[in-house]
């Protein structure tokens, strides 16, 4: 069997480190995780410890041990894709081949977009903040992602965006996060879609981190 270790950035603020925990969670496997703190000025620095583990310099990576070799494999939906490959019992893909284009269309989008949004709704995970004044792209982008999760919660039913928790799911937990942080105004669909998402094993697992972070003080 192999052997996962994940390495990911502070729990608070890394939100390509949450999507692929969220996979790996649901892959059901059992993984270790090594966090490494963002925002390290100091030797080491945060760049010489990811370096260690990835020559791109970014979390999270995944570390896969098996048969006396380690493979290894940076980017968030580069990992989900590998597990999805790796454990197709898992479901990380709808079987059903339209359902599967756009729920990739869904995951791509996301890890290709939203700037305006990762910028002025940083994720800070256990943390309430308030909303800021959003720029007209931000809202243009908030819309749009609303108007997804509704039409894909509508059309495949739920419980999550295609039915069963996938990659796409994956990819939007920190939007998830986001959204709840900064009490971003949602239709009731889409408040039920991230209360289910926030119930995940893996949601309560990171939050029980982010916070011990907060207790810590060290962000
Ligand atoms: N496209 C990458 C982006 C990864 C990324 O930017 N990670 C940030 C943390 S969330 C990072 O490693 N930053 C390095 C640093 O802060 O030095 C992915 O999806 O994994």
């Amino acid at each position: 069997m192999a052997r996962y270790t994940l390495i990911v950035g502070t729990r608070s603020w890394s939100s390509w480190s949450l999507r692929p925990f969220v996979a790996l969670m649901a892959v059901g496997e059992p993984f270790e995780t090594v966090d490494i703190r963002l925002r390290q000025t100091d030797s080491p620095t945060t760049r010489e410890q990811i370096l260690k583990h990835s020559p791109a310099g970014k979390v999270p990576v995944l570390k896969i041990e098996e048969q006396g070799t380690t493979q290894t494999v940076w980017d968030s939906l580069a990992i989900c894709e590998t597990l999805a490959e790796r454990h197709p019992q898992a479901g990380l893909w709808p079987v059903e081949p339209a359902a599967r284009a756009m729920a990739r269309s869904y995951a791509c989008e996301m890890h290709s977009g939203f700037p305006d949004v990762r910028d002025q709704l940083t994720m800070e995970f256990a943390r309430k903040k308030e909303l800021p004044e959003l720029r007209e792209d931000t809202k243009t982008q908030i819309a749009r992602i609303l108007s997804a999760w509704e039409w894909a919660l509508a059309a495949y039913k739920g419980p999550f965006l295609f039915g069963k928790l996938s990659v796409a799911d994956c990819m939007y937990a920190p939007v998830v996060s986001r959204f709840l942080t900064y009490g971003v105004d949602v239709p009731a669909p889409v408040r039920s879609y991230m209360d289910r998402m926030m119930a995940l094993p893996a949601m309560q697992e990171w939050r029980k981190a982010a916070q011990a972070e907060i207790d810590a003080a060290i962000v």
